[in-house]
């Protein structure tokens, strides 16, 4: 993917090309107008800080032409690590119903039609609805968030998202008590997606989830990425992100949420029970039955012949996920 021609933000009174400027320049910046805000005095509500980038003007993203989508970044949620560029997250992915190369995806994804959009909550509810995306995107307050993402097969990156924890979707759908799990589907429409004529998984991409996972507050219900509404090579228009699991489980481009009473199926585990479990915590004294899980490479960052960095258990997110597992042996339920 080429830049098609230089763009100019302003960024906190400076004039700068894009081409100059790295995304981590983006976050310092942005987190140093924020240290100012604090520092005024400004409110702060409930530990995140309301305070959009609508507020100092324009965000970096090279892609001048996708619609933005103004959030508050969430302090709480926000890992002090370099975020990955915008360039590498939009075009090294995985999303298989449009081939299995990294840039088949940003390649192939034009034929996805995000807009309009319905997702059915549905199953053990108290109120099944069919909601479209716009409907969805009002839903409750947006929030950025910068998480950790660390594919199963070794490889991560720091991404800004943008979107609402997912309790705040299963609160309105109130949950009776036979609803035990979330089960994520995702659109497979041969027609917008040339990868589903391949077979290798079993159509629809499903997901899911234990209730408690479902409804932690680091479960994100994600329609944007970087500032904008997510490329459609991300997920778009809606997907989950769960930072503490491997990728596969951050289900893209969802059609139904359904809660059921039974562990759902799911594709990898399915494709592969022995490789890819239900749980799929990262957990770096796993190995994946083919490689090890103790290390990564940070996309953007570090090169081929770079000692890798080390892999953190619940990739850094212990404090706020271990409880949930507390008692289950990690090695039978990976
Ligand atoms: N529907 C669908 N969702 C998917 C996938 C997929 O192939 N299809 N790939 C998963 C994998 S393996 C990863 S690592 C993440 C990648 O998300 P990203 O491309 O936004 O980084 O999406 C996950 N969600
Ligand atoms: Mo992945």
């Amino acid at each position: 993917m080429l830049i098609k021609r230089e763009q100019r933000i302003l960024l906190a009174g400076e004039d700068i090309a894009a081409s100059d400027i790295t995304a981590r320049a983006v976050f310092d910046n942005r987190r140093r107008v924020l240290q100012a805000a604090g520092a005024a005095g400004l409110a702060v509500a409930g530990g995140a800080l309301g305070f959009g980038r609508a507020a100092f003007g324009a965000y970096a993203s090279p892609d001048a032409k996708a619609h933005k989508l103004v959030a508050a970044t969430n302090a709480k949620f926000v890992v002090d690590e370099k975020v990955t560029p915008y360039q590498d997250v939009t075009t090294y992915n995985n999303f298989y119903e449009f081939g299995t190369g990294k840039s088949d995806p940003s390649q192939n994804a034009g034929t996805l039609r995000p807009h309009p959009w319905r997702i059915s909550v549905e199953g053990e509810i108290k109120n099944p609805k069919v909601y479209d995306i716009d409907e969805l995107l009002k839903l409750a307050p947006l929030e950025e968030r910068v998480y950790r993402h660390r594919c199963v097969e070794g490889w991560s990156m720091v991404i800004p998202w943008v979107g609402y924890p997912l309790a705040e979707l299963i609160k309105r759908a109130q949950p009776t008590n036979n609803a035990k799990f979330v089960q994520f589907i995702t659109l497979a429409d041969p027609s917008q997606m040339p990868g589903i004529a391949d077979p290798i998984l079993n159509w629809p991409y499903s997901e899911g989830l234990r209730m408690d996972e479902a409804l932690n507050p680091l479960t994100l219900l994600t329609m944007g990425v970087y500032g904008q509404v997510l490329p459609n090579q991300n997920g778009a228009p809606i997907r989950v992100v769960l930072p503490w699991k491997y990728g596969f489980k951050s289900a893209k481009s969802i059609v139904k949420i359904r809660f059921v009473e039974q562990q759902p199926p799911t594709s990898w585990n399915t494709y592969a029970p022995h490789e890819y479990g239900f749980y799929s915590n990262v957990n770096p004294n796993v190995d994946h039955p083919r490689w090890s899980q103790a290390t990564e490479r940070r996309i953007g960052e570090d090169g081929f012949f770079k000692p890798k960095r080390k892999t953190l258990m619940f990739n850094g997110y212990g404090p706020l996920v271990a409880s949930m597992y507390q008692g289950m042996d990690l090695r039978k339920y990976f």
